[in-house]
């Protein structure tokens, strides 16, 4: 498209963030010292299987004792916005009392990033649920989202004096779906009914959290959601059956949190097409209002799309079953509405994950979001995560040369976030998935994502091309054209 052109050098707006991203237990390591109990993640780790080769969090890239010198590291990235998440596994364990020293390891982190003129995006749950939690059920209980208001809340005061940015879940869709159906994250369940009753209870959570925050909030904090999208397009956009199976899609993934969030309701036909897996059965009295607290940004994570057709008769057994699980891993299970849709192929690069790099996917996103979404609410939106897995080539020295691949996948989004900006998408910034090579969830460390790499053998940190590529464009504000 000419829009991706990448002759073309781009200016962003002056306040537009440039940032990146990561998780506590993706990065964080000390997964049981100074009071940390075991999350979800610790226990699906050590299920046979589960994750790549057995690899767990319990080190990870060291973070946790290495906080001051990677925040010094994005400082000489001159990024001006760092996206990380609390571990509710080390802040209340057990979900039981607070842990005075999980709290100030985060306090610590606010106040390095803020003495280095870097501002703290505090994410408050990126799926290392208490593991105690879990065993009354986890997000298939109710009770959970009334655990994550309360431990929210008590975040939120403890940092709110130095954070302006809170984001309550990050992509509920895979806490819900891919964890609790499609057994692919923790807890590892393969059971519809458990799935959306978590997908209704995440909402809750959101809803409960953001409106006990919004109460003691003050005028310049900025509350929300990090949402993930997938875009899928019909095979044959003039077959029905395609045309329904992308339906279905976006109502299993996108719109089902959209709708409550921004408008109160389910849509109609995610209703239906959940109802055997009994969705309303979860509503009771004002959770829909609950859910629908107003707030102040969308995040939005965008990695690829999805090109999805009817199902092929007779569908093959491991084929009619979780769209979106059949990423290299053994383990495949319905999801709900699966059955009736297939995936297809289409000719595009592919990542080391697999997902196809299709840029006009954000770009189109984008516009449905202000359109339908954003737009009428009267809020911006902020890409908190975007980014790219590739089979990275170390040189002696730790260098990886991902100019041909990740600096591009990185290029060619924000080409589209501009282009979709040029169109009147309210976007206000981009953070990079991730900052470093992490836990790739039951990939474990076998994919890397960083824009700077992790030798797990040293901990030693070694900016990738993309990362000395993007330290440019975010003090310029500007992407430059590439040949
Ligand atoms: C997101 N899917 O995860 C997460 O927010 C990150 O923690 C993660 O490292 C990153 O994207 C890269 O994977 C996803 O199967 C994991 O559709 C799986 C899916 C989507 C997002």
């Amino acid at each position: 498209a000419a829009g991706l052109d990448s002759t073309r050098t781009l200016e962003f707006p002056p306040g537009f963030r440039f940032g990146s991203a990561t998780a506590a237990f993706q990065i964080e390591g000390a997964a049981h010292e100074e009071g940390r109990e075991d999350s979800i993640w610790d226990a699906f780790c050590r299920v046979p299987g589960a994750v790549f080769e057995g690899h767990d969090g319990s080190v990870a890239a060291d973070h946790y004792h290495r906080m001051p010198q990677d925040v010094a590291l994005m400082a000489e990235l001159g990024l001006d916005t760092y996206r990380f998440s609390t571990s509710w596994a080390r802040i209340k364990p057990g979900d039981r009392t607070l842990n005075p020293k999980g709290l100030d390891f985060y306090s610590r982190l606010v106040d390095e990033l803020l003495g280095r003129g870097i501002a703290p995006w505090l994410t408050l749950y990126h799926w290392d649920l208490p593991q105690a939690l879990q065993e009354r059920g986890g997000w298939a209980n109710r009770d959970t989202a009334y655990r994550f208001a309360d431990y929210a809340l008590e975040v939120f005061e403890h940092l709110k004096d130095r954070v302006t940015d809170w984001t309550t879940l990050n992509e509920p869709w895979c806490s819900s779906f891919l964890s609790y159906a499609g057994g692919e994250h923790a807890p590892g369940h393969t059971n519809p009914e458990e799935a959306v009753a978590a997908a209704h209870h995440l909402l809750l959570g959101h809803g409960l959290a953001s409106g006990a925050m919004r109460e003691v909030a003050d005028k310049e904090h900025r509350l929300g959601i990090t949402l993930n999208f997938t875009v899928a397009d019909p095979a044959n956009p003039a077959n029905a059956v395609d045309v329904d199976a992308a339906r279905r899609i976006d109502g299993a993934f996108n719109r089902i949190f959209l709708d409550p969030i921004f408008r109160g309701q389910y849509p109609t036909d995610v209703l239906e097409d959940m109802a055997e897996a009994g969705l309303e059965r979860h509503i009771r009295g004002n959770d829909l209002e609950v859910i629908a607290a107003p707030i102040d940004v969308l995040g939005v994570n965008y990695y690829n799309g999805e090109l999805v057709a009817g199902p092929t008769t007779p569908p093959a057994p491991d084929e009619s079953l979780v769209f979106a699980s059949d990423r290299g891993l053994p383990r495949r299970s319905p999801i709900v509405g699966s059955e009736r849709v297939g995936r297809a192929w289409r000719d595009l690069p592919r990542t080391a994950m697999g997902w196809e790099v299709q840029p006009g996917g954000l770009e189109r996103l984008l516009l449905r979001l202000e359109e339908h979404y954003t737009g009428p609410a009267g809020i911006p939106m902020v890409i908190t995560e975007n980014g790219a897995a590739y089979d990275d080539v170390a040189d002696e020295a730790g260098f990886v040369d991902d100019s041909g691949d990740r600096l591009s996948f990185i290029d060619a989004h924000l080409r589209a976030t501009h282009r979709a900006m040029e169109q009147g998408a309210d976007v206000r910034g981009y953070l990079v998935w991730s900052l470093m090579d992490n836990f790739e969830w039951s990939f474990g460390y076998d994919k890397r994502f960083g824009i700077v790499r992790v030798d797990y053998d040293t901990q030693a940190r070694i900016p990738k091309a993309s990362a000395k590529w993007y330290a440019q464009v975010a003090a310029s504000h500007r992407l430059p054209a590439r040949r």
